[in-house]
């Protein structure tokens, strides 16, 4: 289990050419969309956020307006002090909907925020000072295992987890449920955690989502090969890829594919490699999935959590599901 663990999903940053290189001498051709936050990246979905097809976050926003009472009474529960982590924190303009009511009612509690992007996390960092000036904030930046290792090691106090946004659904299920697994093992039982699912719901809107009029997430996206072109020395020709969305309805499946328009060759000076590809080939770069309450369901139970209360948007889009260890 552990091991699988590994190979999947916690690779340090200083293997990441040679991880794009494996993505791309396999068949069929892939790379991990953890990659996508560079500083381009973080800005771009930013931008993807205020596009009007991306509800995802809105539809969050407005879960944690209508329940933010309901949530701190579960997260305090009897007024217990606990430590508020968050992982994938990003720019916290959910999050802070939560904060600044927990702070309004004299909660107990620090915010532990922790991104892949350092970048991120220092704006988020010195926003909260200005906003929430009396917040006891600690940031971490790392890979969602690096700094689940390191959680084992505080003190005793309650834990409550978010895990926002559906970035769950950057996983598969088997992957879900090992990194859940891990989770549950470095709390305690008592602890909480909120996750956010992206839900099934009218195949049309959840593929514009990911394929906006204005291009915004074509660009973030392409995005990837640019970075590949200024950090590892790649040769991508942009205008020789394009951006490709595919929803699944019933695996729930909303995959990211760069297609490659012609024969051609790119060679990354790096590592002194070059790739091949067919004219139509796909790099497979990010899947979003959908969830339902089964799915949902299933997720808590197989990773040794108790579901506690869901809560929805009106529109039903979106779900976050707090579980209990
Ligand atoms: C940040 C992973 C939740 O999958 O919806 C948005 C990333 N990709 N548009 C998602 C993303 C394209 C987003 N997550």
């Amino acid at each position: 289990m552990e091991k699988e663990l590994n190979e999947e999903v916690l690779l340090p940053t200083d293997t990441f050419a040679s991880e794009i290189d494996a993505g791309l001498s396999a068949n069929p051709k892939a790379i991990s969309s953890r990659y996508f936050y560079d500083a381009e990246g973080d800005r771009l979905f930013q931008k993807i956020m205020q596009l009007d097809e991306y509800y995802l976050s809105r539809a969050e926003y407005a879960i944690f307006k209508e329940h933010k009472e309901l949530l701190l009474q579960y997260f305090a529960d009897q007024r217990t002090a606990f430590h508020l982590m968050e992982f994938g924190a990003g720019d916290g303009w959910k999050t802070k909907v939560l904060l600044r009511h927990f702070i309004e009612q004299h909660a107990k509690f620090d915010y532990r925020p922790i991104d892949i992007s350092g970048n991120v996390l220092q704006e988020l960092e010195s926003s909260l000072k200005t906003e929430l000036p009396s917040l006891q904030v600690q940031g971490m930046e790392g890979e969602y295992f690096e700094v689940l290792n390191q959680m084992q090691k505080t003190d005793g106090q309650r834990k409550v987890v978010l895990f926002l946004g559906s970035n769950i659904g950057n996983f598969r299920q088997h992957q879900a449920i090992s990194f859940l697994s891990s989770l549950r093992a470095s709390l305690n039982q008592g602890d909480m955690v909120l996750i956010g699912f992206d839900m099934k719901k009218d195949p049309h809107v959840i593929r514009n989502a990911y394929d906006d009029a204005s291009g915004v997430t074509r660009d973030f996206n392409m995005n990837l090969l640019k970075r590949l072109n200024i950090e590892l020395g790649a040769n991508f020709d942009l205008t020789k890829f394009k951006h490709y969305q595919s929803y699944d309805p019933q695996s729930g499946e909303c995959r990211s594919y760069l297609i490659s328009l012609a024969e051609q060759e790119v060679t990354m000076q790096a590592i002194g490699v070059s790739y091949y590809f067919k004219k139509w080939e796909p790099i497979h770069v990010e899947i979003s999935r959908k969830f339902d309450f089964e799915t949902i369901n299933e997720l808590a139970a197989s990773s040794g959590f108790g579901v506690v209360k869901n809560l929805q948007d009106t529109d039903e889009y979106f779900t976050d599901s707090l579980w209990v260890a």
